[in-house]
């Protein structure tokens, strides 16, 4: 009698056990999004080594020590121009521009160039492209890629025959911080969905800035950084760096070479793709982790730069700071910031 009741009981356990299967599979493939459990890194998975045999790759010398190099080294006027893993630092004087122009033209390159402009900052939008257009690549063509919460205030401004805009609808979001540092996310799908296939060469620009003199041929580069206007006297102690190691962006009192600025950096478009990425990557474990770096997606650049070093370094010509007098070391400001109101920017 017993073991009657036991085979029944385990009988309707297995045919509910195999029905409730059939009905998770039913419902499974009629649910919209399938379940793929979301990967979300830990801080660890950045500060890992891997043991390699034989040669290093140019990762491990983000822990390794060296000396800090310095923009003014050989005399106060003048300014380094060869880093010390031999990238060219690009200042007025170090090229031939018509040179560079004669070499570079017949490749028929298409430069793209991406600026954010989210909530009230679609007001700088006309300045930055009138400067741009008389003084960025001029010769080139170009392809502006606008991002923007708000298509229909981006003003029409007239562009020479050979350049292309495109505004891209994204989200604004209420947080000027999550609207900085979310430029790293979009640029990243933007190259991986479209940019790849329109443009050669990629950089990505502030928008509340103007440029005053030309800009060209010498800043192609693989990877480009531009050195800070704010800190390229001072030793790396006192760079703006993310000090807690809690954070991926974190940098050590020892390491950094020069302190660069998140508005202006490129390079290939293959190699902005890759680090683009890599620095979302980074934004989302702190994310996680609920942390957000001292100067948002600065902060992961620079983290970034030191164990990826850029190929080419732009000095601080090429993204000057308007409120600062011009030091005789700067020969010629090509890029610069505009005298903003950010308390009602960011209100
Ligand atoms: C510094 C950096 C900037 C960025 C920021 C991080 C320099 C000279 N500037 O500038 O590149 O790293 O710190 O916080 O290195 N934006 C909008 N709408 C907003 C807020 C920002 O469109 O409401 C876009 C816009 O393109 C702007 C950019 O994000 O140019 C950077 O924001 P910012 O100019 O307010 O940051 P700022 O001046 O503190």
């Amino acid at each position: 009698m017993r073991c009657g009741r036991l085979g029944l009981g385990l009988g309707f356990c297995l045919l509910a056990g195999v029905g409730l299967c059939i009905l998770w599979m039913y419902v499974e493939n009629l649910l919209p999004v399938s379940y793929v459990p979301y990967y979300l890194p830990c801080p660890e998975i950045f500060n890992m080594k891997l043991q390699y045999k034989g040669e290093k790759p140019f990762q491990s010398l983000a822990q390794s020590q060296y000396p800090q190099p310095k923009l003014l080294e050989q005399r106060p006027t003048e300014l380094l121009t060869l880093t010390p893993w031999l990238a060219p630092i690009v200042s007025e004087g170090t090229f031939n521009p018509e040179l560079l122009q004669h070499m570079y033209q017949p490749l028929n390159l298409t430069i793209g160039l991406t600026v954010f402009a989210v909530g009230k900052y679609t007001c700088f939008v006309q300045r930055f492209l009138e400067s741009a257009e008389e003084f960025f690549m001029q010769g080139y063509q170009v392809h502006y890629y606008i991002f923007t919460d708000n298509p229909v205030a981006i003003p029409h401004v007239p562009l020479s025959p050979s350049r292309l805009l495109s505004i891209i609808p994204i989200q604004g979001y209420s947080h000027w911080e999550e609207i900085s540092t979310r430029r790293m996310e979009t640029i990243s799908q933007h190259i991986a969905t479209r940019a790849h296939r329109e443009v050669d060469y990629l950089f990505c620009l502030d928008v509340d800035m103007v440029f005053r003199n030309p800009w060209g041929a010498e800043t192609l580069g693989d990877l480009v950084a531009a050195i800070h206007p704010g800190y390229y006297a001072v030793s790396r102690q006192q760079f703006p760096y993310e000090r807690r190691h809690v954070s991926t962006a974190f940098v050590a009192d020892s390491e950094g070479d020069f302190y660069y600025g998140g508005a202006v950096f490129g390079g290939r478009v293959a190699s902005v793709y890759e680090f683009t990425r890599g620095c979302h990557m980074a934004i989302l474990a702190d994310k996680a982790n609920g942390i957000m770096a001292a100067w948002q997606e600065e902060s992961h650049l620079n983290r970034r730069f030191i164990s990826h070093k850029p190929s080419k370094v732009l000095s601080p010509e090429y993204i000057w700071d308007d409120k600062k007098p011009q030091p005789p070391s700067l020969k010629l400001i090509r890029f610069s910031t505009l005298d903003k109101d950010t308390y009602w920017l960011r209100s």
